[in-house]
C-alpha cells in the first residue's frame, strides 16, 4: 500500500487549487488501499453505528462520520496512506492535522441530494481547512458526482463572507441552481468523472452539490477527509460542529490548534525541504 502519492503532486495541481479552490488529483492511492477501503465501506454500510456516527443525511444514502477514531482501516488510511502529504503539498502547508472523516455512499437509485453548501461549519477560521474526497467507486454524471463553484473561495475570503455561526449571520449563498443558466455568472461550475483512487481536494469555502444516484447498478462511494494546515485557527463559537474530545468553546480564538490525540499531526514537510508556509498573522511573530 502506497505511503507516498502514487503520482506526484505537480505545480499545476498547486496552481489550480490556489486559483479554483478545487482540484482533481488522479490515481493517488494504489489498488491495495482501494480494495481495503472498499471492503471497509461495505462493512460500514452493513452496520453504520458499529463504525462511526451517522450524519443528518444518513438514510437514502450512507452518511457516517468519525470512522478514523476507532482502530481499523479508516484509521490506518489516515496515518499510513499519502492523504496527509497530498493535502499538505497541494495547499502549501508544512504541517497537516486530521480532525474529521465522513463516508458518503449513494446506493443505486438513491434519491439523496446534497444541496449546495460549503463546509464552513468547522470550529476553525483561516484558509487551510480542506476536504480530500477520495473516490472508492467510479463516479460519473449518472451516479451523483459532486459539482463545485470554482474560485468562489476567493470571493469568500476577500469579502469575509462565511455563513452560519462562523460568520456574521447575514451571509447567504446565491441560488447556484439558477446561476447555472446565467451566462453572466462570474464563476465556473466544475466536476469530474472519477475512478477509484482518484480524489478531489477542495477548500472549506467552495460551494458543492451532488444530485441523487440515477444508476440502477452503480453505487457512488467517497470518503471525505477533513484536515487543517498551518493557516487555520480556533474559532470557539456556539453552533459550530464540535471536534469530539475537544471543548471547542474553551479554545483560544485565533490560535492554531496544537497537535493532540484529537487533532493529530499526520504529515510534516521533510526538514530537508524549504518551508512552504509563511505565517502572516501576528501570533506567528
Ligand atoms: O459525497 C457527497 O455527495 C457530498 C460530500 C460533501 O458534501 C462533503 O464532503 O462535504
Amino acid at each position: 500500500m502506497n505511503k507516498e502519492p502514487l503520482n506526484p503532486i505537480t505545480q499545476q495541481d498547486i496552481d489550480d487549487y490556489a486559483r479554483d479552490g478545487v482540484v482533481c488529483l488522479r490515481q493517488m492511492f494504489d489498488a491495495e488501499w482501494i480494495a481495503k477501503m472498499q471492503e471497509a465501506a461495505r462493512a460500514v454500510e452493513s452496520d453504520p453505528e458499529a463504525y462511526g456516527q451517522t450524519g443528518p443525511s444518513h438514510g437514502a444514502m450512507i452518511s457516517v462520520a468519525h470512522l478514523w477514531r476507532k482502530p481499523g482501516p479508516f484509521r490506518d488510511f489516515v496515518f499510513n496512506s499519502p492523504a496527509g502529504e497530498i493535502v499538505g503539498r497541494v495547499i502549501g502547508a508544512d504541517n497537516v492535522q486530521m480532525f474529521h472523516d465522513h463516508l458518503f455512499r449513494k446506493p443505486p437509485l438513491s434519491p439523496s441530494i446534497m444541496q449546495w453548501h460549503a463546509d464552513h461549519l468547522w470550529p476553525f477560521t483561516g484558509t487551510m481547512i480542506p476536504n480530500l474526497w477520495v473516490a472508492l467507486s467510479p463516479v460519473n454524471k449518472e451516479n451523483g458526482q459532486i459539482e463545485f463553484v470554482a474560485g468562489y473561495h476567493k470571493f469568500c475570503i476577500e469579502t469575509g463572507s462565511r455563513f452560519g455561526p462562523a460568520g456574521d449571520g447575514t451571509f447567504r449563498f446565491p441560488d447556484f441552481q439558477a446561476e447555472r443558466d446565467n451566462p453572466g455568472f462570474p464563476f465556473r461550475f466544475v466536476t469530474w468523472d472519477l475512478e477509484p483512487g482518484d480524489a478531489v481536494l477542495f477548500h472549506v469555502d467552495i460551494p458543492h452539490y451532488s444530485k441523487g444516484n440515477d444508476s440502477d447498478t452503480l453505487a457512488r462511494t467517497g470518503l471525505a477527509m477533513r484536515m487543517i494546515g498551518d493557516d487555520s485557527y480556533w474559532c470557539p463559537r456556539e453552533g459550530l460542529t464540535p471536534v469530539p474530545g475537544v471543548d471547542v468553546l474553551a479554545q483560544p480564538e485565533g490560535v492554531h490548534p496544537a497537535p493532540s490525540e484529537n487533532l493529530p499531526l499526520i504529515w510534516h514537510r521533510p526538514d530537508s525541504e524549504p518551508r512552504a508556509f509563511t505565517p502572516s498573522r501576528q501570533e506567528a511573530a
